[in-house]
């Protein structure tokens, strides 16, 4: 660790098969984040990745088509992710009563007393997607008191109206995200 520099960790955010083409709830050029990450994942202090990882039914499928139902191949992380940095995996979405798109909500770890834990003041974040999981997850991390960084060429958006995406980097911007 060099002297004088602040703890960095990474947050992945649902880099997984349903959300890449091909997959449930594909995300359009959603794969393309992968060597992004891979490249910039050897950066950091701390490596977490969440995983969403739904019950095969929940309130969240009358919203959106099944997805990343836990223990199936879609809720694999996309096959060419670089695991090996991975420290943490977060599982989220865990619950039948809410979305919980944030990795703040994970239910396996509490993720702020984790990242505490280890000193971590910045936190960069990537994956899928900008405008659900990523906005929610950057959101809650500025409330937790981290530095936020949100790498625009690392993540992609749903897009259910065309602008969703922008709107969610300006929504972020506003509450203190750097998005680089
Ligand atoms: C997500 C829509 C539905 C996400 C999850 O990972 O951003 N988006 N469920």
């Amino acid at each position: 660790m060099k002297k004088n520099s602040i703890i960095k960790a990474l947050l992945i955010v649902d880099v997984q098969n349903d959300f890449c083409p091909g997959g449930a709830l594909a995300v359009t050029d959603g794969d393309q984040v992968v060597p992004v990450i891979n490249q910039l994942i050897d950066q950091f202090d701390v490596v977490c990745a969440s995983k969403d990882w739904h019950p095969d039914q929940t309130i969240h499928f009358d919203r959106w088509p099944v997805h990343c139902v836990a223990n199936t191949p879609g809720a694999d992380f996309h096959p060419q992710l670089n695991q090996d940095p991975i420290d943490q995996i977060l599982f989220k979405g865990t619950s039948n009563r809410d979305d919980g798109y944030s990795a703040f909500e994970a239910t396996n770890i509490n993720l702020t007393q984790w990242l505490k834990q280890k000193g971590v003041e910045e936190l960069t974040i990537v994956g899928l997607a900008t405008d659900y999981c990523v906005k929610a997850s950057a959101l809650d991390a500025v409330d937790q008191g981290f530095q936020v960084i949100v790498k625009q060429e690392a993540i992609r958006a749903v897009n259910l109206l065309p602008n969703d995406g922008n709107k969610a980097l300006n929504e972020m911007k506003q509450a203190g995200v750097e998005i680089v």
